[in-house]
């Protein structure tokens, strides 16, 4: 037997990114467009695993985008088989979610064991708009959960046992669909599936079907996880590959996997994203200027002026280092303005992710405490361009300032020694200029 199938997941219609109408329209096209390619591809059906929605509370206008997709699939005689996710699941109180809903209304099948007794869930073939496992096509068995979270990988292994008992006549090929992450693909993600915990399911599925980490990955051709269709935080943007899988399937293939699955990018808005190092910019006007060719050279590798009216990007301006200036003298408005300027942007945002000179100190090799704090400070000095020059004689006027304080002398005091400090200090600035002019 064969056939094809696509396989999407985190769809997060009715998000309004960065507030704007444009962004919101933008998850719906998305959706769109896949759908449309599971048409023109002539799948047999449709995966959806989870996170259609943003979240649990839609508006009329998100609920309408997901019909008028959903109905498309269905005109075309293409079931759309879901499960639901963890943004989109009913509030405990709620008569049924939004999925629930387009269930009842025929524009997808909604998979989910739904009761579990003893343990076990109660797995029932597909009827009257509720069951855990539908045969789509003579010969193809699909199972379906829910998102549940941290115990996901118990409830497998329950899974597992129920799917033991249950007849699998005719049945050629399997898939199981359900929203959770897998262990080790995000470093900042904790929990998620491990392989170990998957492995139950190894008898009874050649497909698992994955939504909910944003990354595209896939193990041992047996796992798979397409990614988010959108941009839902820009640090999506750096997993470019990431779409749906269309997925051909030929049972008589004498090896496994009986599926050739593969990964395709669908079209969104481009987001752009930099980072610039200021080390070396030593007044707000060089970082200026410097930042404007930097922004124009990146706009130019891009290819941002290729894109069309509606396809403005999303850029992302990152600042990184150690700032040689006053930090408040960085006008963040103005690199606002760069940006624009260079790019035409949707949407821009601007992180500075710098560091006052005064905050950067570098751990050293083991010093008395007067020596390491001379050198602490001379260094803080030597990084800002106002003392730069003098940063051994500044640090050491600090020092005495600082032990007077300690001492706990009069404040005129401490001014005094500040205006004899700078004084000497000036007069050494003109004592280097006599030098450097005698020669
Ligand atoms: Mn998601």
């Amino acid at each position: 037997m064969r056939f094809r199938f696509l396989h999407m997941a985190d769809c997060h219609l009715g998000y309004r990114q960065y507030n704007l109408r444009d962004r919101f329209n933008d998850f719906g096209q998305a959706f769109y467009d896949v759908i449309d390619t599971a048409i023109a591809e002539k799948v047999n059906f449709v995966l959806l695993a989870g996170d259609l929605f943003q979240k649990r509370s839609i508006d009329a206008l998100t609920l309408n985008q997901a019909i008028v997709g959903l109905e498309r699939l269905r005109a075309a005689d293409i079931p759309c088989i879901a499960v639901e996710g963890n943004h989109e699941h009913a509030y405990y109180d709620d008569y049924i979610g939004w999925m629930k809903f387009l269930a009842v209304r025929q524009l997808l099948v909604l998979l989910d064991p739904e009761r579990f007794e003893g343990g076990m869930p109660q797995l029932a073939a597909y009827a009257r708009r509720a069951g855990s496992y539908i045969d789509p096509l003579s010969g193809v068995r699909i199972h379906g959960l829910r998102y549940l979270g941290a115990s996901t990988g118990r409830v497998l292994e329950s899974y597992a046992a129920a799917l033991q008992t249950l007849p699998r006549d005719g049945v050629e090929y399997s898939i199981f669909l359900t929203h959770a992450g897998v262990e080790g693909e995000l470093a900042e993600q904790v929990g998620g599936l491990t392989m170990r915990q998957l492995a139950p399911l190894r008898d009874h599925a050649d497909y698992v079907a994955l939504g909910h980490i944003h990354k595209p990955f896939e193990r041992d051709a047996w796992v798979y996880n397409p990614g988010s269709l959108e941009t839902c935080s820009a640090q999506e943007a750096q997993w470019a590959n990431r779409g749906y899988y269309l997925v051909d399937v030929d049972t008589s293939r004498p090896e496994d996997p009986k599926h050739v699955a593969r990964l395709h990018a669908n079209r969104r808005r481009t987001f752009c994203s930099m980072s610039l190092k200021v080390d070396t910019l030593l007044s707000p006007d060089h970082l200026y200027d410097e930042c404007r060719r930097f922004l124009k050279r990146k706009a130019l590798d891009q290819g941002v002026a290729r894109l069309g009216p509606k396809e403005r990007p999303v850029v992302a301006l990152h600042l990184n280092g150690v700032l040689p200036f006053d930090r408040t003298a960085l006008d963040l408005a103005r690199l606002e303005e760069l940006v624009r300027e260079c790019y035409d942007p949707l949407h821009v945002m601007v992180h500075n992710h710098t560091h006052s000179a005064e905050y950067a100190v570098e751990a050293g090799e083991t010093l008395s405490r007067p020596v390491l704090e001379r050198q602490v400070l001379a260094g803080i000095f030597e990084r800002d361009t106002r003392f730069h020059e003098h940063s051994q004689s500044w640090a050491r006027a600090a020092l005495s300032l600082k032990a007077l304080a300690l001492d706990g002398a009069e404040p005129q005091a401490v001014v005094d020694e500040l205006e004899a400090r700078m004084a000497a200090i000036e007069q050494e600035g003109k004592a280097a200029g006599d030098v450097d002019s005698s020669r």
